[in-house]
């Protein structure tokens, strides 16, 4: 059996003793006629810790195959603009934004985060025949007066980043605070493409943006642009007309 398989079964197995622990604990008399919720959860926390039936037995250590489990769970995401983490996070790796040119048709609508050492495969290089074309991103904000204005034509990084005892990943349009209960990694400016041009999926800027040092020279490619709310379907107030959209990454 490999390394992978086994470490699979101990998992499973580790998970089937702790529920058999719990169903032990909520067979208990007091926890089955008790309504409260704090004391059935009491009675599974003292099955996990170790707590039950004389310190030890059926579930002794399970505290640590607990915490240890909590440890495996994670969730991953994208920092868009940044090449490093929040300190909640580990770097998975740091590259550069690419995706298809702005102007070009026949390109993936959504922008990767590509690694600074490519591994190719038995690769023919050629530009002949049908292909498709994958560019480097630029940061289009001359006009824009925060940390972005000196951004403008730099080549675009990215991190992706892995959120420890997380599950869950979810980017809100339009908002710099999350909802209760989750933890904020990073705020940022919401950008896309151009009106002008061909549609690419919208991603979440760090407010805060990195480039490629000395990458001002314009060489397009694929191009942010800031995102800006229309009224309309979209209501005005509380939406404001041509704001320039946030944007903020939750995991929880
Ligand atoms: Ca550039």
């Amino acid at each position: 059996m490999c390394e992978t398989k086994l470490r699979m079964t101990m998992k499973i197995f580790n998970c089937a003793v702790v529920f058999v622990c719990c169903m032990i604990a909520l067979s208990e008399a007091d926890v089955r006629k008790s309504k409260d919720i704090d004391t059935v959860g009491q009675y599974i926390w003292n099955i996990i810790t170790g707590g039950y039936r004389g310190n030890g037995r059926p579930c002794k250590g399970l505290k640590e195959e607990f915490l240890k489990l909590m440890n495996n769970i994670s969730t991953v995401y994208t920092r868009w603009g940044r090449n490093t983490c929040p300190e909640s996070a580990d770097l998975v790796y740091s590259g550069y934004i690419g995706g298809g040119h702005y102007n070009t048709k026949g390109a993936g609508t959504n922008p990767q985060c590509m690694p600074r050492v490519p591994e190719y495969n038995n690769a023919l290089q050629s530009t002949s025949g049908s292909r498709g074309y994958l560019y480097g991103a630029e940061y289009e904000t001359a006009s824009y007066v925060s940390a972005f204005s000196t951004r403008n034509n730099g080549d675009a990084v990215c991190a992706v980043c892995r959120a420890r005892s997380k599950s869950a990943t979810l980017t809100i349009p339009a908002k710099r605070n999350c909802p209760e209960d989750w933890t904020k990694e990073y705020e940022g400016l919401m950008m896309g493409s151009s009106t002008s041009y061909y549609g690419m999926n919208y991603v979440c800027v760090d407010e805060n943006p990195e480039m490629v040092p000395g990458s001002t020279a314009n060489r397009d490619g694929l191009l942010l642009y800031p995102v800006i709310s229309i009224c309309g379907s979209l209501p005005c107030t509380p939406y404001i007309s041509s704001y320039e959209l946030s944007c903020v990454v939750c995991t929880a």
